[in-house]
């Protein structure tokens, strides 16, 4: 019984004590309230908040984040799109989000840098698993994924997803545009255009999907954008392409006036393949391309494109089997990371998330 009670007093008392000694030694340090240790994937309560976990060890969600398909109050659903059938050289991108999803733990342990935010504070994110489709039956695969995404999108959810091949873009295109009308503005980071002509609409193709997509009225090329670019195609479909030597020659901030100006205040869609990134940067995908930017280069690019008006966001391509210490996935997942910084401030300093309940 004493051994309670002093259990009990001893740390209030020196709480206490600490407060009228210091006004920070009295913070909670990580780790202390065992409540937050741990497993937050399935344990935490709220789609808001960071739990302490061992970075090695637990359930893996994306950052962290509650793995729930409970979208109440959800400002942004993270899923992953685990299709590899649609490529044309290396498969290995259906194990991309659980790639993903491993070396983002790392991300979620301490504050953000720079700038110290405590990401998940104020925008409340969750991990909404995989979609589901029949591996089998590959006709069906397209509608799967569009059905899927549009679930979460019409619950008012901000969708971002993980690849896949870059052929889900296209369903997930047709999703977006369903719910928030087309045609929407794309800005597409990657060595290439994917606008090569294609001979039938139903083919899993991750060549094609934006050569479908200009033609259906689903994107607008004329405020769309593509960046990174360094493979030719006879016919760039009235795109802006923005190549990787011309971004190499020219300063970051010259980048990111060119997206902005072209894609305005349009609608626009985000989609990063992650073989944007120069194989030594990426080496984990299915068709690397050499010369393109450093990861640091696309951090700092991104980072200046916070005041686009965003509808969905989408990385692609990542093949963990091609990668090498997680070069690639670490680079997709804090690539996502920085994405979400960028909403979290529309959030709480512009006040104005894209959509939703707030
Ligand atoms: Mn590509």
């Amino acid at each position: 019984m004493l051994g309670i009670i002093r259990y009990r007093l001893l740390p209030n008392t020196l709480c206490l004590f600490r407060r009228f000694t210091s006004s920070r030694s009295h913070t909670q340090l990580p780790g202390e309230d065992s409540n937050l240790r741990g497993d937050g994937a399935i344990r935490r309560t709220a789609p808001y908040g960071s739990t302490i976990e061992q970075t090695y060890a637990g359930v893996l969600s994306f950052l962290r984040r509650n793995y729930t398909r409970n979208l109440n109050g959800v400002d942004v659903a993270v899923t992953g799109i685990p299709l590899d059938l649609a490529t044309t050289y290396r498969p290995g991108t259906r194990f991309g989000p659980r790639g993903i999803r491993e070396a983002s733990v790392q991300l979620s342990e301490l504050k953000s840098y720079p700038g110290g935010i405590d990401l998940f504070e104020d925008l409340s994110v969750v991990d909404y698993g995989d979609c589901w489709f029949d591996m089998s039956q590959p006709k069906t695969i397209p509608a799967a994924i569009e059905e899927h995404a549009q679930k979460i999108i019409r619950r008012n959810a901000f969708l971002l997803s993980l690849g896949g091949d870059h052929y889900v873009t296209y369903p997930l295109l047709k999703a977006h545009a369903a719910v928030h009308g087309k045609p929407l503005s794309l800005i597409q980071f990657d060595a290439h255009c994917d606008t090569w002509p294609d001979r039938h609409s139903d083919s899993l193709n991750h060549g094609s999907m934006f050569y479908y997509a200009i033609n259906e009225g689903l994107i607008d090329p004329e405020t769309s954008i593509q960046v990174g670019i360094r493979t030719h195609n006879d016919n760039f479909m009235g795109v802006k392409i923005i190549e990787a030597d011309w971004i190499h020659r020219h300063k970051t901030q010259n980048v990111v006036d060119e997206i902005k100006h072209r894609v305005g205040n349009n609608p626009t869609y985000l989609t990063f393949d992650i073989d944007c990134l120069d194989p030594a940067f990426a080496p984990g995908t299915g068709t690397p391309v050499c010369g393109g930017l450093s990861t640091a280069q696309a951090i700092a690019i991104l980072r200046r494109l916070g005041s686009i008006n965003y509808v969905g966001m989408d990385i692609v391509e990542v093949s963990p089997v091609y990668d090498h210490a997680n070069i690639t996935s670490l680079a997709a997942a804090t690539l996502a990371y920085e994405f979400l910084l960028l909403l979290r401030h529309k959030k709480v300093v512009d006040k104005c998330f894209p959509f939703g309940h707030h």
